[in-house]
């Protein structure tokens, strides 16, 4: 396929200062002949040259600049020239309609210049996912995950993980290839030290998938807590819509619902779960039918799934904590409902027949204090807008300070399976290692381990097939 030459634009379409077309494949710069003066031909170091184009159907030159990088560099590791120049769309068009008029060179498929790339061991596959998601980056959040992971912030571990791999296999062959001999090439106890900590490695890898993979781009921030605390009507407020359904019976919420929301310029799904209690207690409601428990169950594997939890509750912190056993690190305690605790505080009250609007005042924030600390890392009033926007302030604060090194989720979801795959793979072995099974002989352990570091092959892409370079690249737009 490298024999082929491709063009394409490569900025957007449409007026701008600047436009830039690319040529990829060994006869870019033959295909350029006649259309640029200065003449140009193909040298063995890159150049920049400035002059002009000149082709039919435009009267006077235009001027442009021609960069050029020869085989084995540049992006695709090709012979390749870009040309920059005017950013009319009439021109570029009639550029491509020129270069391609001489039939060596074709219009680039979707995605074919980073495909290029990876073909010739310019990027992995975790570094062309993190090019697109460059492209498509949301937020500024999104650009630092995707520039990480472009800059190898995947490659490294995974080939690190490769390496140490090969030499134990490598050792472990040795010894096969030479057993009449009487030297041991590796120790079945460096073995197991040596997969036991990959298998870690993998298990870590493993779960920042997992919180990575669930859906969009996007943190997944889980409202959660028991039966009518308030979790719709928060969600209803964040939105500033009233999709979810708000009603003072208990239970009200059965499925969940998710939207896309910004804090502070930083985009997550924000969900609303059902109420999760263990002891489900209501006037209109008795037994948790079977609804009522799967609703449950799906809310207690929603907050396993989320990025951040925000915890609402009424009263009974504690009590709520210690029946469910969900992650608090990444959770936020919202005591709501403040508009009522007020109003049942007796000392308030007492304060109130005082008649003094500063002491009212002061004494609700003394107040607010006590049940802050106490419980709660704000507490708020869905009513009356109280505690809100330091709510608000709170999320963003946590979205900034989600871990930098985040992988892009669609590379997570791309490689959740083949992660899982090789740990489940690793277990195996360092069982059948530990059972001491004397059918467990070196050449069945080489085996195994070359299958480990298939499975890591499908992660890097040093193992691939047609599907997968399809998926990837198909989503890519023309000129990348
Ligand atoms: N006074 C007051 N009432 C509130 C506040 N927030 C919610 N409520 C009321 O509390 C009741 C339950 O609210 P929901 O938002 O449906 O509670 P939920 O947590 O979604 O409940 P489930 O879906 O059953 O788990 C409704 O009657 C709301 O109007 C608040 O800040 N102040
Ligand atoms: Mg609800």
């Amino acid at each position: 396929m490298f024999e082929e030459t491709i063009i394409a634009q490569s900025t957007a379409h449409g007026a701008a200062i600047r436009g830039m077309i690319r040529i990829n494949g060994p006869a870019a710069i033959l295909s350029l002949r006649g259309l640029f003066e200065p003449e140009l031909c193909a040298e063995s170091k890159p150049f920049v040259k400035t002059g002009n184009l000149i082709f039919w159907g435009v009267t006077r030159p235009v001027p442009a600049k021609i960069f050029y990088w020869s085989e084995g560099r540049g992006y695709t590791g090709h012979q390749s020239v870009e040309i920059h120049t005017l950013g009319s769309q009439p021109i570029l068009e009639a550029i491509i309609a020129a270069v391609t008029k001489s039939g060596i060179v074709r219009q680039a498929r979707p995605g074919e210049l980073t495909l290029r790339a990876f073909l010739s061991g310019r990027l992995d596959l975790t570094q062309a996912e993190a090019v697109l998601g460059v492209i498509e980056a949301p937020s500024q959040n999104a650009l630092k995950i995707a520039l990480q992971q472009l800059a190898g912030g995947m490659t490294l571990p995974i080939r690190q993980i490769r390496e140490t791999l090969l030499e134990t296999l490598t050792s472990l062959e040795a010894g096969l290839d030479f057993p009449d001999e009487d030297i041991e090439f590796i120790s079945r106890s460096k073995i197991n030290s040596v997969l036991t900590s990959v298998r870690e490695q993998m298990k870590l890898l493993q779960q920042r998938m997992l919180r990575r993979g669930y859906s969009n781009e996007y943190p997944r921030v889980a409202l959660l807590g028991y039966p009518n605390a308030g979790k719709s009507t928060l969600f209803n407020l964040l939105l500033q819509t009233d999709r979810a359904i708000v009603s003072p019976t208990p239970g009200t919420t059965r499925d969940y619902l998710e939207s896309e929301i910004s804090f502070d310029d930083l985009p997550c799904t924000l969900v609303d779960t059902a109420g999760i209690s263990n002891n489900y207690q209501s006037d209109t409601i008795d037994e948790i039918d079977e609804i009522d428990e799967s609703a449950q169950q799906l809310s207690k594997q929603i907050s396993e799934q989320s990025d951040l939890i925000i915890y609402c509750f009424e009263n009974n912190l504690k009590e709520q904590i210690r029946s469910f056993g969900f992650d608090e690190t990444k959770t936020l305690f919202v005591k709501t409902k403040s508009d009522l605790n007020k109003l049942n505080d007796t000392k308030l009250n007492n304060v109130k027949l005082n008649n003094t609007e500063t002491n009212i005042v002061e004494l609700n924030v003394v107040a607010l204090d006590n049940i802050q600390s106490n419980d709660a890392d704000v507490t708020i009033s869905s009513k009356t807008g109280e505690g809100i926007d330091l709510l608000r302030a709170m999320i963003s604060q946590r979205l900034r300070e989600m871990s930098p090194d985040n992988i892009l989720r669609s590379t997570a979801l791309r490689c959740r399976e083949s992660v899982s795959e090789a740990v489940r793979l690793l277990e195996q072995i360092l069982e059948m290692c530990d059972s001491q099974n004397l059918f467990f002989d070196e050449s069945i352990l080489a085996s195994q381990i070359r299958s480990v570091l298939e499975t890591l092959g499908l992660i890097d892409g040093s193992v691939y097939t047609d599907k997968i370079l399809d998926e990837i690249f198909s989503r890519f737009c023309i000129g990348k």
